[in-house]
């Protein structure tokens, strides 16, 4: 199946870029990355520079002063879809099949003997210190500072099959971290079977692009984000062995925090602001990490990450990634592009524009999409015409104000499985056990043949008047957008 999304295609990257570091070099070259020189308090400061720049579309941000501190932090980094594209190293409408030639082809990683960059400096014991990290307090309400962009990896104590998931980890004290994984995440489903028992883990902080974009995707459970990511990158992760865990970690990563998840040994935790742009539960006991090591390279950087109310960074992380997850494990024929938007926090709202082979199709085709395990978070899916692109919100609202009948085209399933942190969930139901009610709009037309046609002036009418626009004198710069049927003609 090909899917094309329509969107205008980056600049080629130049290929082959490896880890961070370079891509930040690419960044730089393209006059994408900023540097802060300023000091930039921790508290709540540098999460209002990041919602004004994401507000923008603006560049990654390092932050050379975090809080008077030496280690940078940086931000924004994959929060456009034109840096992810650029992570990718292919325009944005190559993404699904990129991504998707990648997970047919693993690529496990490689373990190198000794040392990796990201242990030049090895705290252990009484030296271990996760306060001395420029962490910010990035909302107003949260309870405290927050890493937000740790790659946990794990194994599965039965299969000895790893596992790399980003979850957000409240600093507690010097030793101490919260962790709060998901009932469907992999790090919380590998351990269903003894859930109380601690377990060794490594928070990856700043590795390779593609190992955050794999982390922040629900692969199927099982697939080692690491092999995925070493095919995105079309060659092995290098790994070394961590210092005080029986784990890997990836060789040139920034900073890597060692320690055991103690799922009985509870701390308060939270609020945070999350995703979904609201606080999420109130603050509660929740499970905590024993550090036992820090390594760092010596000039470490902390990658980090924004989170709120769209637009922001994890929407663009969590939402790509899962539109080509979708598109592989909905294999339905006429599927033309698909978009996990925006204002849906790139988790919530699914728009799949379908070439529509029969009556019930639309119907059928939002069934299917609400049905896989990378589709969990969706509430909503729209299905619109091929006429229609799923990146233009006015498009998508035309459509439904003008091609669906509610009592025909919209049906609510209930029951569904949910994520704790749904806002519009009551209180007692934002619990481990939470499930939610989804809602399939079809702004597919029906009897599309006989369907009253769009209306515009003739295609020779509509072009004559653009090629002639200047002589005019109407003070536009350009000729008005087409229309949405138009546009993706
Ligand atoms: C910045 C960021 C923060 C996230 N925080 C959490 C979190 O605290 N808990 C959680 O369960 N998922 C969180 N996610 C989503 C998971 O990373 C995502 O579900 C991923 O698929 C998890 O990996 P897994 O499928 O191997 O469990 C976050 C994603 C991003 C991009
Ligand atoms: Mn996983």
């Amino acid at each position: 199946m090909t899917v094309v999304l329509e969107r205008p295609a980056a600049a080629s990257a130049a290929p082959g870029y490896r880890g961070l570091r370079a891509f930040l070099d690419l960044l730089d070259r393209d006059g994408d990355l900023a540097r802060i020189s300023e000091p930039v308090a921790l508290d709540q400061e540098l999460g209002a520079v990041c919602v004004h720049n994401l507000r923008a579309g603006g560049p990654a941000l390092l932050f050379e002063r975090p809080g008077n501190h030496h280690m940078p932090v940086l931000t924004n980094l994959l929060s456009t879809r034109r840096r992810y594209a650029r992570a990718m190293e292919c325009s944005l409408g190559e993404i699904p099949q990129r991504w998707n030639a990648a997970a047919a082809n693993p690529l496990p990683p490689v373990l190198l003997e000794g040392d990796g960059p990201c242990q030049e400096v090895v705290q252990t014991g009484d030296d271990v210190d996760v306060l001395g990290l420029p962490t910010p307090k990035w909302n107003a309400l949260d309870g405290g500072p927050y890493l937000t962009l740790s790659c946990h990896v794990t194994r599965d104590p039965r299969t000895g099959e790893r596992n790399v998931g980003v979850y957000r980890n409240q600093v507690h004290d010097r030793r101490t971290l919260g962790v709060l994984a998901g009932t469907f995440s992999h790090l919380m489903l590998q351990r269903r079977h003894e859930p109380d028992a601690p377990f060794p883990v490594a928070l990856v902080m700043g590795p390779d692009p593609r190992i955050v974009m794999a982390a922040c995707t629900p692969l199927p459970l099982g697939v080692d984000e690491l092999a995925m990511a070493g095919a995105l990158r079309g060659e092995p992760i290098e790994l070394v062995r961590c210092k005080t865990v029986p784990l890997e970690v990836p060789a040139d990563a920034e900073l890597v925090i060692e320690g055991e998840v103690r799922p009985a040994e509870k701390r308060d935790e939270g609020p945070f602001g999350e995703y979904t742009g609201h606080y999420a539960g109130r603050r509660a006991p929740r499970a905590t990490i024993h550090v036992t090591a820090i390594t760092r390279r010596r000039d470490a950087i902390l990658s980090l990450a924004y989170q709120g109310a769209p637009p922001h960074e994890t929407e663009v992380l969590t939402a790509v990634g899962k539109e080509a997850e979708l598109v592989r494990t909905v294999s339905l024929p006429g599927i033309k592009s698909l978009y996990l938007t925006s204002a849906g926090c790139g988790a919530l709202h699914l728009v799949v524009s379908v070439e529509k082979l029969y009556e019930g199709y639309g119907k059928m085709v939002g069934m299917a999409f609400l049905s896989t395990p990378a589709s969990r978070t969706i509430k909503q899916v729209i299905v619109v015409d091929e006429d229609v692109d799923p990146f233009d919100a006015l498009a998508v609202e035309w459509a439904v104000a003008t091609r669906v009948q509610a009592h025909r085209n919209v049906e609510i399933f209930t029951e569904m499985p949910g994520t704790s942190i749904d806002p519009s969930l009551p209180e007692s139901e934002q619990t481990r056990t939470a499930r939610t009610s989804k809602m399939l709009i079809d702004a597919t037309r029906y009897d599309a043949k006989n369907y009253p046609a769009v209306c515009l002036p003739s295609a020779e009418a509509m072009a004559r008047v653009e090629r002639n626009w200047a002589s005019y004198g109407i003070p536009v710069g350009t000729p008005p957008p087409a229309p949405p049927a138009e546009r993706s003609a």
